[in-house]
C-alpha cells in the first residue's frame, strides 16, 4: 500500500511514523510513505497556504491551489484504474469504526489531506475527497493526529504488519465485545492477587471467566455494543 500525506506539518507526520509500528511496516516492505509539504506547492514569494474567509468570520481557511497542485502531483504517479481513497479527517465526517479500517486496509493508495476544521476551502472537499472521517465527538486543533490515528488503525490490519501476539489484540472489535483483564508475574503484588482461575490450568474455566469479564465490561461501559452483541447471539433484547 502506498500512503500519501498532504500536510503543512511534515516533521510531525514523519516523526510519528518513524517512531512507531507504522515505520516498521515500511521497513518490512508492506507500505510506502510519501509525505508532501503543502508549502512547496504554494505561490512565491509568500508561500501562503491559507487566507481570510469569504463572508466573514474568524479563522483562516486553507487555500485550494496548493492542495490541488499537490494532489495532481500525487495522481500523476498513480496509474488509471488503480484503487485510491482520498481521506479528509474532520469532526463532521463519518465515525471511524473497525469495519471502515478493514475496508481501507484493502486499498492500493491512501491519500490524506490534512487541514483544519472550518479551515479548508469547500472545493477541496467537493472535488478531491472520497472519505470524510471523524475519530470521535470532540474537536482537535488539526487533521494530522486524526490522520495518523486512522492510518494506524488501517496499517495494523495489513497482513504481516503485526506479529501474532500483536494481531491477537485485534479481536476486541471483531468479536463485538471489549477485552478481558490481563495479568502477568508476580502472582502477588502489593497485596493484590491474580484471580485464582487464571492459575488453575483449566482451559475451559479460564475461557468462561474471560468471556464473563468481557460481557460484564461491555454491558457496563458500552450499552450500544452490548445491544448489538445480544442481538447477534439471538438472545433477544425484549427484556433489556
Ligand atoms: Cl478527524 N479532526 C479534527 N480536527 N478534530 C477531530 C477529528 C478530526 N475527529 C474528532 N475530532
Amino acid at each position: 500500500m502506498r500512503i500519501h500525506f498532504l500536510t503543512p506539518f511534515v516533521k510531525m507526520v514523519e516523526t510519528v511514523i518513524t517512531e512507531s509500528i507504522l515505520g516498521r511496516a515500511a521497513s518490512k516492505g508492506h507500505v510506502v510513505y510519501n509525505i508532501h509539504d503543502l508549502f512547496t506547492f504554494a505561490d512565491a514569494p509568500h508561500y501562503k497556504i491559507d487566507d481570510y474567509q469569504f463572508g466573514g468570520g474568524s479563522g483562516m481557511v486553507m487555500k485550494p491551489e496548493p492542495v490541488f497542485r499537490a494532489f495532481d502531483a500525487v495522481m500523476k504517479d498513480i496509474p488509471d484504474g488503480v484503487h485510491s481513497r482520498v481521506i479528509f479527517p474532520t469532526p463532521d465526517g463519518k465515525p471511524l469504526k473497525h469495519a471502515l479500517a478493514m475496508e481501507l486496509s484493502l486499498e492500493e493508495n491512501l491519500i490524506f489531506i490534512n487541514g483544519h476544521y472550518k479551515g479548508i476551502d469547500q472545493r477541496i472537499r467537493d472535488e478531491l475527497v472520497t472519505d470524510e472521517i471523524s475519530i470521535g465527538d470532540y474537536v482537535l486543533t488539526g487533521g494530522e493526529l486524526p490522520a495518523l490515528v486512522i492510518l494506524d488503525s488501517v496499517v495494523r490490519l495489513i497482513p504481516g504488519v503485526l506479529n501474532s501476539y500483536e494481531s491477537a489484540q485485534t479481536d476486541s472489535f471483531t468479536s463485538g465485545l471489549l477485552d478481558y483483564p490481563h495479568y502477568t508475574r508476580p502472582e502477588k503484588f502489593r497485596g493484590y492477587e491474580v484471580p485464582k482461575v487464571l492459575m488453575s490450568g483449566h482451559h475451559k474455566m479460564i475461557a468462561d471467566w474471560r468471556l464473563e469479564k468481557q460481557k460484564e465490561k461491555t454491558r457496563e461501559r458500552r450499552s450500544d455494543l452490548w445491544e448489538k452483541y445480544l442481538a447477534s447471539q439471538e438472545i433477544g433484547v425484549k427484556n433489556g
